[in-house]
């Protein structure tokens, strides 16, 4: 994975990056470095995590050797409601960066799952935003970045949403650092986006959510209505069975029962 250095032509992601063979996880130690004062663009990547994390505590898995493994630290100039925006751009930089590497179609399933689309969703790769913030600004972000990529999809145990990987999808392994790299100058370069309707547009462009049914488990709610759209930041627009709008900013969507 180290050779990745001699492959980067970015401006500002990955101009500082750090490779560990194992860890336990690299948010955390992207976290750390953070909070020490780690530059803009610095980018912790492993071979193995022995602590890998999803959102809310769930377990991260990936096989030593086989997955792409990264976190980005970012200082953006966003207020705490607009973080969702790294998300946003981490997560089609990644959609990007597969399809040019591979010729997949990929889309992704609200709000940060990356996925192969057929009779539903499997997901290939998971991203995981972790932020400090004052009352006003997002000092620094984390986001982490798992993709699964020469990983036998049963070995990941028991999953949320149905797992694949890409040598699964291709019959063919890809090479690790040939597509870190080739995400980290996706994320470079729509890093200039990070305000505006570019982002959006297209993150909302690739969303296999709109236009379902779906339920919504929300922090203080649960509901289940038509995936009508998103706003500017990425929160999910509901309409419930009743016919009123709820905009949701966290939670989880599956597809409902309604549905099937
Ligand atoms: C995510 O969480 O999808 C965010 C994953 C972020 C992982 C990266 S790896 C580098 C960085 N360092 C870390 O420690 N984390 C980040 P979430 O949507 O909560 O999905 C977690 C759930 O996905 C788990 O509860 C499992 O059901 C399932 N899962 C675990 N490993 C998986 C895998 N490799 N592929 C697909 N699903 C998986």
């Amino acid at each position: 994975m180290v050779r990745i250095r001699q492959q980067l032509r970015t401006r500002i992601i990955g101009r500082e990056l750090l490779y560990h063979s194992a860890i336990g996880s690299t948010n955390d130690e992207a976290k750390r470095m953070a909070s020490a004062g780690a530059n803009e663009g610095t980018v912790i990547i492993a071979d193995e995590q022995t602590a890998g994390r999803g959102r809310l505590d769930r377990r991260w898995v990936a096989p030593v050797n086989t997955c792409v493994l990264a976190s980005v630290v970012f200082r953006p100039r966003l207020a705490p409601r607009q973080a969702t925006r790294l998300t946003m751009l981490c997560s089609l930089a990644v959609v990007k960066a597969i399809e040019a590497v591979t010729g997949l179609v990929l889309g992704i399933k609200w709000p940060n799952d990356v996925v192969v689309m057929r009779d539903r969703a499997f997901k290939l790769a998971g991203i995981l935003t972790e932020t400090a913030l004052t009352s006003d600004q997002v000092l620094y972000a984390v986001v982490g970045i798992g993709i699964n990529v020469n990983v036998d999809p049963a070995e990941l145990g028991p999953v949320v949403t149905p797992a694949t990987s890409l040598r699964a999808e291709l019959g063919r392994p890809v090479d690790r650092v040939d597509l870190l790299a080739s995400v980290l100058a996706e994320i470079d370069a729509l890093y200039a986006h990070l305000a505006g309707d570019l982002l959006p547009t297209q993150w909302a462009a690739r969303l296999v959510t709109l236009g379902q049914t779906v339920r919504v488990a929300g922090r203080r709610q649960e509901l289940e209505g038509i995936a009508e759209g998103v706003d500017a930041d990425g929160a999910l627009i509901v309409r419930d069975l009743a016919g009123n709008l709820h905009t949701i900013s966290a939670g989880e969507v599956s597809q409902s029962a309604l549905s099937a």
